[in-house]
């Protein structure tokens, strides 16, 4: 494995997917990050680990909000009135303020005053109340130190989706949100070769996939979501150690659907999406939960570019690539 720190020079990120909060991209041990991330790997590597902590850890766009939602409410008894808070509040995102460098927004422009939960993630985490719900995408080789070692084993739940609905989903929300200016095209190239933030794809997803036999992790599908989601939320349930009525399954089914997903305050992120829009950082429209569905990239994906994914997926040296 690739232990140096990597600069990355991609003309397609430099002309289109740089900006204010995000000045430029670094590869760590072979995944692309944000330059950002350089100030927090340390902090990151030794971050005090519990084993009441649960974490989620995926790659972007997989469906890490949709689990976090049905953990969340798991675990909190089915609490509806409280799960009402933004999910950055009650279930956070460790690599928010490695990802967006609020520093310079800041100076530019007085009233920009996002949440602490997503400005300050690391240190909100650290001192968050236990036991703790976290999320991050970053892979196995780069999570904290006690956690790789062993001496800590909190739960892990990693949700993989079909990575080329990742990608048309990713390419959206990173034009909604985190400032990329160019097309599907150009965005399709970066995720192949492994240019956007996370990827590469399968380095990243392979790192959980090799674990999913040990006790502490459960490895949940997108796709398995969508066929059978009373199904996943028992799996959930049974990993958390609680039990549930199957009325409970079904009233946590349908505040888990799609539609209510998509216009519940607790998930849709629109107040993060409106304060970018509003102090002009992004001036794409569109919603956090866009269409949910799986295998929709057929219609976006000229031949060319599915065949292209479909040589990807198959080459390397993973001969299963977990189905997909
Ligand atoms: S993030 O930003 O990386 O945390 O995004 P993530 O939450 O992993 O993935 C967002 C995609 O998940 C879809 N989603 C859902 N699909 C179906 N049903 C429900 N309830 C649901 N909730 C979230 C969301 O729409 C994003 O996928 P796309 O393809 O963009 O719609």
């Amino acid at each position: 494995m690739d232990l140096a720190f990597k600069p990355v020079d991609n003309a397609i990120l430099t002309e289109y997917f740089t900006n204010i909060f995000r000045h430029g991209y670094i590869q760590v041990k072979g995944i692309t990050l944000p330059k950002r991330f350089l100030d927090f790997h340390d902090v990151i590597k030794n971050f005090t680990v519990y084993d009441d902590d649960l974490w989620i850890c995926s790659f972007p766009k997989s469906g890490t909000t949709w689990t976090q939602e049905m953990i969340w409410m798991i675990a909190n008894d089915l609490n509806f009135e409280e799960g009402k808070k933004c999910m950055g509040d009650r279930f956070p995102f460790l690599d928010y303020e490695f990802l967006f460098d609020y520093t310079r927004v800041r100076d530019k422009i007085e009233a920009f005053d996002p949440p602490v939960y997503f400005e300050h993630s690391v240190n909100f985490i650290q001192n968050l109340r236990r036991p703790r719900l976290i999320k991050t995408h970053l892979p196995w080789f780069l999570l904290p130190e006690q956690i790789q070692s062993g001496e800590k084993r909190p739960k892990i739940i990693h949700i993989a989706r079909n990575p080329r609905d990742v990608c048309l989903s990713y390419f959206h929300h990173c034009k909604l949100f985190e400032g990329y200016t160019s097309h599907l095209d150009h965005f399709t190239q970066l995720f192949l070769t492994g240019n956007v933030s996370y990827a590469p794809y399968w380095t990243n997803v392979l790192s959980y996939w090799e674990k999913k036999s040990e006790l502490n992790f459960l490895f949940l599908k997108f796709e398995e979501l969508k066929s059978d989601l009373a199904g996943a939320i028992r799996r959930v349930a049974t990993f958390l150690c609680k039990q549930l009525t199957d009325n409970e399954v079904s009233r946590l089914a349908a505040h888990l659907s799609f539609e209510n997903m998509k216009t519940n305050k607790g998930t849709n992120y629109a107040s993060l999406i409106d304060l970018h829009r509003r102090h002009n950082l992004v001036c794409e429209e569109g919603t956090f939960i866009r269409t949910g569905e799986t295998g929709s990239y057929k219609l976006r994906y000229p031949q060319e570019l599915s065949t292209q994914f479909d040589e990807w997926v198959k080459s390397g040296d993973v001969d299963h690539k977990m189905g997909y």
